[in-house]
């Protein structure tokens, strides 16, 4: 198949895609077998990117408040209100807060405004709010900002161990590599995370800590370690700096079984761990949010580091630390100097680097230190010290913590900016001009993975409507501040090849970022790009880019275990689901990806559960001393006792619950200053309804429905939405748009059964029960798509026998629970590989895979 070679346009894994359009706003997607990272696979969510090409819900014309605008009248608004302002508070009362989706080179435009030309370092990305804490570990060891490691590592290691990631969700590719690792050559899969995920469920040791107790666990490691003799103090001697006082007294309170009572695991399995780690050379260590989002974050981090540099294994094959990144250009980001406490290309803002890259940029107002982080930044939006505010890319309103506290902030902030490619988002309500930027698919620029492997996105698709790159936007508004020659860019291939020359410029070898051979190049060199990886094996040679070429040993302790308080007794751990992509803006147009998890869930333990009168599948209000939000309750025993685990996806578009970012505290680590996002001291209480329901509407309905709990789908040709609440149901009537009724209210039973037909065709469907059944919704769903509708509309279902399939596991090929349930039962299927075989489910993209083994597991424990 012939196709553009492009990058999924999520997660940090950096999977090539081939995509070929089929139509104006169509295109097939498929793996490109030739790219490093994925060689063809895809998972669940790159798989259906084509459906997320469409039209819906973007926004296509520069707005000024809620009228369009054109293109000239709205860059000169933003361009004189940014210069206003500044001429008027300074350039400390300007902020930019931009994101790891962005490509390198719009953000390498944006930093080089703020940092080199408004004369402020107010520019913070979300990456604060995911990678920070590993950024600051690596450069508290390293010198410099390193990812040591390379996915080739996985393929030679001996020992995976996963630190607080569910890799099997959110890398998936990733996950599959580490699978045919340990089919290949039997390598040994240890998942560290206080959830029993369905990674840790397939892993060869899960060791479900107490939250937040990953400090004592690698220093128990590391004792251990070192008792056991694989220390290399050869490595240490030549290659390390060791604090004076750092092995003094290390074993004290980090035997075993001190480590196992305060991270609350079986000793024994303690033991396995560690005797696993001794006498495993070949071991990688991956991590990624349940160690960077927490308040120790960045000694979580050099925890690790610690344990990998100590045992010398770093810089050698199937060896290494490995920060896996979230955001396609995480990296990227961090390349360009995209954080607040980063200026470019691996500098910091020591004085000599302000003036090199003052001198690059031939800049007239350099920013000489470090700017506000995410948090202080939208503290100080809230205080009005920040008067002029522009977002790139990210939808703080829903993603911060303390995100009320940030709604507050944004509504009072004199001028908001959004470049978005959505035209409604929970940030972009607060937006004085929003600015239609150009999306996945109509883009082009270079991103970089987790291996430092560096890929060009392209467009196969024209720009729509008025919709133009990020780069351009920020250049338009760049020359009209009075910039003009610094913002000449005509194409991303420029803006690259300057990155390509800071990178190198006066760079002796002191700086490991650099792409110099990369700035030579022409224009067809950019169009014709491989993907490539910077820094091939670093410290390889022993060699780290401090002052003394040395890595550091950092000392790090345990925090202190505090009891729970007695107002918030439970605590709130948040992330993501396997098939949703953080606020749902593109993933949410997809209605297979919307299958897998339906509504946002608040997963509690079954003791929790009991003890609270939590109903599996009822509601619940969560709330924290910042906020509260409801979910529907799932009682599983892959929660611990005492913890509780929200989704991080839905926003005031897709429910009125189910609301994360209102709940943690905007309090941060404090080097890295990265958010504690996985624990939040919480409480949690049933809430009762009197009824419950569902709509399902062609297109979409008017307004999100006015009662207790709505959650909204896309199906194929239209939305559904998911009802509970008290008092009257007949309310929803409201809902509803014109058209033919056909009714079936029951008001003793209190059931309520309309249909709406438009010529003959079902336009919407409004089911409400007392006593909470209802009939499955697929079959009305695909009512929708009938020039005629079947008769049997209120009765719900064909006429004739019916199969419900129950929630679909396998997206690709839309196969059901009951329906694989049922093939297990029925065809004694005992591997996943007969499931694929009978029913085809688990045979495309792999992401169900790790469920479906689950499923036969679980089914081989009934029979038994
Ligand atoms: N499907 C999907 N994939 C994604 C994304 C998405 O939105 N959806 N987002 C992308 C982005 S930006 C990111 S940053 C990555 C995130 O990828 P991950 O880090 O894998 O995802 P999370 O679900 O945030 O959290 C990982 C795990 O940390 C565990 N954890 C919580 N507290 C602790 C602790 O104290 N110690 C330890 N050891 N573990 C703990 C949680 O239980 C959770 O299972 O995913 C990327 N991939
Ligand atoms: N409680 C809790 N909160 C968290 C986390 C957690 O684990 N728990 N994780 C944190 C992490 S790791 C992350 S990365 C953040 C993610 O949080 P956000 O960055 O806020 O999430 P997104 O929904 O990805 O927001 C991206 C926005 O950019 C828009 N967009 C997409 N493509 C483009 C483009 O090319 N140009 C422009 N201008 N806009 C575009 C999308 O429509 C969307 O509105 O959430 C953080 N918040
Ligand atoms: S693992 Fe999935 S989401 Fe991540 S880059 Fe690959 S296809 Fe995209
Ligand atoms: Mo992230």
């Amino acid at each position: 198949m012939t196709g553009i070679r492009t990058t999924c346009a999520y997660c940090g894994v950096g999977c090539g895609i081939l995509a070929t359009p089929t139509g104006a706003r169509t295109a097939t997607i498929a793996g490109d077998p030739d790219h490093p990272a994925n060689r063809g696979r895809l998972c669940s969510k790159g798989t259906h990117l084509g459906e997320t090409i469409g039209l819906d819900q973007r926004l296509l014309t520069p707005m000024i408040g809620r009228r369009r605008a054109s293109w000239d009248k709205a860059l000169d608004l933003v361009a004189k209100r940014f210069r206003d302002t500044i001429a008027q508070h300074g350039p400390n009362s300007v902020a930019f807060y931009v994101s790891g989706q962005l490509l390198t080179e719009d953000y390498y435009v944006a930093n080089k405004l703020m940092k080199g030309f408004i004369g402020s370092a107010n520019i913070d990305t979300n990456s604060r709010l995911c990678m920070s804490s590993a950024v600051a570990g690596h450069v508290r060891a390293f010198g410099e900002d390193i990812v040591p490691a390379r996915y080739e590592d996985l393929d030679a290691a001996d020992l995976i161990v996963l630190v607080g990631s569910n890799t099997a969700w959110c890398h998936p590719i990733v996950y599959q590599r580490i699978q045919a690792a340990r089919a290949a050559r039997g390598t040994t899969l240890v998942v560290i995370d206080p959830r029993r995920t369905e990674t840790a469920d397939e892993a060869d040791l899960h060791l479900a800590i107490r939250p937040g107790t990953d400090v004592a666990l690698m220093h128990g490691l590391l004792a251990w370690a070192r008792a056991a003799g694989v220390v290399d103090d050869a490595f240490l001697a030549a290659h390390v700096a060791t604090p004076a006082g750092f092995w003094d007294g290390f074993e004290e309170g980090s035997d075993l079984w001190s480590t196992a009572r305060t991270c609350d695991v079986a000793p024994d399995d303690l033991r396995r761990f560690f005797d696993l780690f001794a006498a495993t050379p070949r071991t990688v260590t991956i991590f990624s949010q349940g160690v960077n989002q927490s308040l120790a974050g960045t000694d979580q981090v050099n925890a690790i580091l610690n344990v990998h540099l100590a045992t010398g294994r770093i810089g050698k094959p199937g060896a290494a630390p490995f920060s896996i990144t979230g955001q396609p250009n995480a990296m990227g980001g961090r390349e360009v100097g995209g954080l607040a406490t980063t200026l470019a290309a691996h500098m910091d803002f020591a004085p000599d680097n302000v003036a090199r890259v003052g001198r690059f940029w031939a800049a007239p107002n350099m920013a000489t230190r470090p700017g506000l982080k995410a948090i202080d930044l939208f503290r100080e939006l809230g205080h009005g010290r920040i008067k002029a505010l522009w977002v790139m890319a990210t939808n703080p309103a829903v993603s911060m913590p303390d995100a009320g506290g940030v709604r507050e902030a944004l509504a009072r902030c004199p001028f908001v900016v959004v470049s978005d490619v959505i035209a409604d988002t929970d940030t972009s309500v607060h937006a004085h001009v929003r600015l239609p930027a150009a999306a996945w698919g109509e883009k082009d620029g270079t991103v970089t993975n987790s291996d430092r492997t560096i890929s060009r996105q392209r467009a196969f698709l024209p720009l729509p409507g008025d919709a133009r790159p990020d780069w351009w936007i920020v250049t338009q508004v760049a020359r009209r501040m009075g910039w003009k020659t610094a913002f000449a860019y005509d194409r991303p291939a420029e803006i690259w090849r300057e990155h390509c020359r800071l990178s190198a410029y006066e760079n002796d070898g002191s700086r490991l970022f650099a792409l110099p051979g990369h700035a030579a190049g022409g224009n067809a060199a950019y169009d014709a790009m491989q993907p490539f990886r910077w820094g091939g094996t670093p410290f390889a040679d022993g060699r780290f880019p401090t002052p003394d070429g040395r890595a550091r040993l950092v000392p790090v302790t345990q925090k202190p275990l505090v009891a729970p308080l007695a107002e918030w007794p439970m605590t709130l751990n948040t992330g993501r689901y396997r098939d949703q992509w953080h606020s749902m803006t593109r993933t949410g147009l997809s209605p297979r990806l919307a299958r897998h998890r339906e509504e946002p869930l608040v997963e509690v333990h079954p003791d929790d559960a009991a003890r609270l009168a939590l109903q599996d599948g009822g509601l619940a209000r969560v709330a924290t001393a910042q906020g509260d939000s409801l979910f529907r309750v799932a009682v599983v025993a892959t929660q611990r006792a005492g913890e509780l685990f929200t989704p991080i996806h839905w926003t005031d578009r897709t429910a009125t619950g189910g609301r994360t970012g209102l709940l943690p505290r905007p309090l941060a680590d404090p080097i890295s200053g990265q958010p504690g996002f996985k624990s939040t001291p919480a409480r949690i209480a049933p809430v009762a309804t009197a009824w419950r329901g569902f709509v399902i509407v062609a297109g979409e309905l008017a307004a999100r429905p006015a009662c207790l709990w709505a959650t909204r789908i896309a199906v194929p040709c239209g939305t559904a939405w998911d009802l509970a609440g008290n008092g009257d149901a007949a309310r929803l009537d409201a809902l509803l748009p014109a058209g033919e009724r056909l009714e079936a209210i029951d008001g003793a039973r209190g059931t309520r059964r309309i249909a709406i037909l438009q010529h003959g065709r079902l336009a919407a469907a409004l089911f409400v029960t007392r006593d909470g059944k209802l009939p499955p919704r697929d079959w009305l769903v695909a009512q929708l798509a009938e020039a005629q509708a079947a008769p049997t509309l209120l009765a719900g279902r064909a006429p004739g026998k019916q199969v419900d399939r129950g929630p679909i596991v396998c997206a690709c090929f839309d196969v059901g629970l009951a329906t694989i349930l049922a093939a297990i039962a029925e065809r004694r299927l005992t591997d996943v590989a007969a499931i694929g075989t009978a029913l085809k489910a688990g045979t495309n993209c792999g992401s169900c895979r790790p469920a479906l083994a689950k499923l036969l597991q679980e089914g081989s424990t009934h029979a038994a």
